[in-house]
């Protein structure tokens, strides 16, 4: 999980075959303190788009490497390869180019990585990709056939998303994936997060919505009970959300989805979220620091008042999984302890922890470097499993170790004992999620690499499936209450994994 396949120098490639373009995801070392399982939840939708937007007369494969099938795939050879580039996996990618296009092809770079440091991508490339990959690529591969290529394409995020051709999810290995139908409606976040990649300068990506009929028909398309949502945001306009959850209702599959906890604002939205399917999501808390969160930009309810707006998503069965960030100015070696007690006292199936981490291009990598705190350009410990600046009220070991007690202690039995629903009802499937997915590292290898993790997973999905459509069917069987908070029956908790990404 750690050390990507070797890239033999000697290996000799297949017949050149034209009209072939392989798409890579390229491997990235997995932080052993958080789980495993995380990488396979569900894919990335950068490269299944791209191929979605890949003309009928070629002919696209889609290679993850993170799926532990060894080097990528050389014969035939493709006239095309695409990669897709991170800035933590920027030197596997410059590998992958260099052995692809030592054999022949046509190498193409796209991804958050090429936007933030073109500069730097540009040596490893015969064609940059910057910013949005879909209008552009099916130009890059006419220009590669017409012989006419340029160095630099440049996408906007202007143009209306719903004109997007949906993802090919045909192209992904079904076995490999807890899920393969990762659904995005939404483009962008009425946030601005100064550590978030959303606010890199040049990026301009207004918020953007596809039709709920698109989201829809792409869900039943994929044919699984249980979709990830992986927009930034899915709660950004509550009203898109609503007319979304509507559409989602009748269909009596599951989902989870990233939102900020201003959702809770409205409790009859997080109603229709319940009654839609919803059963996790995955909330940016990022601190419980007031004044961290000043820093950071993030307008946001404050910390005080979020363990209300948890309880209001628990009484309508959809679990937490929250998000922190640790090494924020006014964050002292006291933060650890706080931060995982209070995911305790809550009763938070499930916390991720993420060392604050400068991306380059945000306003926080800015900061950094004015202060000349940022330890070094490394971009693979940019993961933020690494401490890559210097903290201002701890030593970068004290950061380093203190991110690393908190996964240690809430992903220890004892935790996760504490945390169990209050429903006894709920214990033994919320155990066997929790066990899976924290306390299995060694077996997630082996489940990986033997393309075993969506049968892993299935029982757990099904099982979550059933018990949820009929707690819908008790939720609307109920009024929908004046405060909301008579729906306190929390017979749904002990659900499938709440959105990990
Ligand atoms: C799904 C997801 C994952 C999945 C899969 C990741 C993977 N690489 O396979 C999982 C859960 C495993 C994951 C893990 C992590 N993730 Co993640 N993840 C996402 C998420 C939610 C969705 C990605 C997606 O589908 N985007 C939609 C596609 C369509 O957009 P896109 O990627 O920008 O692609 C477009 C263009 O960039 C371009 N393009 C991209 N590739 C290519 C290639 C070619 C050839 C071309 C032409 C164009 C092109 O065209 C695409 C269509 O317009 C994003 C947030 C987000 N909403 O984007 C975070 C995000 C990518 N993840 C992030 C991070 C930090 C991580 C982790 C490091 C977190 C952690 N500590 O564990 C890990 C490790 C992964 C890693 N090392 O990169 C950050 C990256 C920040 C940065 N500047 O690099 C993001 C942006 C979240 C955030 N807000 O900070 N993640
Ligand atoms: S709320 Fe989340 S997605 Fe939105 S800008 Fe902030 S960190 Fe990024």
């Amino acid at each position: 999980m750690v050390v990507a396949p070797r890239l033999d120098p000697c290996r000799r490639p297949g017949e050149l075959r034209q009209h072939y373009a392989l798409l890579l995801n390229p491997f990235y070392p997995k932080d052993p303190h958080a789980s495993f399982g995380k990488h396979v939840l569900t894919p990335t939708l950068a490269l299944t788009s791209i191929a979605g937007a890949t003309p009928p007369e070629w002919e696209v494969r889609y290679w993850d490497e993170n799926l532990l099938q060894g080097p990528p795939p050389l014969d035939p050879m493709p006239r095309v390869v695409g990669i897709s580039v991170h800035l933590t996996f920027a030197r596997r990618a410059y590998a992958l180019a260099a052995w692809y296009r030592a054999r022949g092809a046509v190498v193409v770079l796209g991804g958050l990585h090429v936007l933030s440091c073109p500069e730097e991508c540009a040596p490893h490339a015969d064609v940059l990709a910057i910013g949005e990959g879909v209008q552009i690529w099916p130009q890059i591969l006419h220009d590669i056939e017409a012989g006419a290529l340029k160095k630099v394409y440049r996408g906007g995020y202007l143009k209306p998303y719903r004109e997007d051709p949906p993802p090919r999810r045909d192209i992904l290995a079904r076995d490999g994936f807890l899920t393969t139908t990762s659904l995005i409606a939404t483009r962008g976040c009425h946030n601005r997060c100064g550590f978030c990649y959303l606010s890199t300068e040049g990026l301009h990506q207004p918020y953007q919505m596809r039709d709920v009929a698109q989201v829809v028909e792409e869900f039943l398309a994929d044919g699984q009970p249980y979709a990830v949502f992986t927009d930034n945001n899915l709660g950004s306009k509550p009203q898109y959300l609503r007319q979304l959850c509507r559409a989602l209702r009748p269909l009596e599959r599951i989902w989870s989805a990233a939102v900020s906890i201003d959702v809770t604002d409205d409790p009859l939205l997080i109603r229709e979220m319940a009654l839609a399917g919803c059963t996790g999501v995955f909330v940016g808390f990022e601190s419980l620091t007031d004044a961290n969160l000043t820093d950071a930009r993030k307008k946001t309810p404050r910390t005080e008042d979020y363990a209300r707006r948890v309880k209001i998503l628990h009484d309508h069965g959809i679990q937490v999984n929250a998000s922190f960030v640790l090494g924020f100015d006014h964050d002292r070696s006291d933060v650890f302890a706080r931060t995982a007690e209070w995911v305790e006292q809550n009763r938070l199936e499930c916390a991720t922890f993420h060392i604050l981490t400068p991306y380059p291009g945000t306003p926080l990598f800015a900061q950094m470097h004015r202060e000349g705190r940022l330890l070094h350009r490394d971009w693979e410990k940019y993961d933020t499993a690494h401490v890559v600046f210097r903290p201002k009220h701890m030593t970068p070991e004290e950061l380093t170790e203190g991110y690393a007690w908190c996964y240690r202690r809430l992903f220890s039995a004892a935790s996760i004992w504490r945390r169990r629903p209050e429903d006894w009802r709920a214990v033994l499937p919320y155990l066997a999620m929790s066990y899976l997915y924290k306390r299995s590292n060694r077996l997630w290898r082996l489940l990986i690499r033997h393309r075993l993790t969506a049968s892993a997973w299935r029982p757990l999905v099904e099982w979550t499936r059933r018990r949820h459509v009929r707690f819908r069917a008790k939720l609307a069987a109920r009024t929908a209450p004046r405060g909301l908070h008579a729906v306190t029956d929390p017979l749904m908790p002990g659900t499938v994994v709440s959105a990990g990404v």
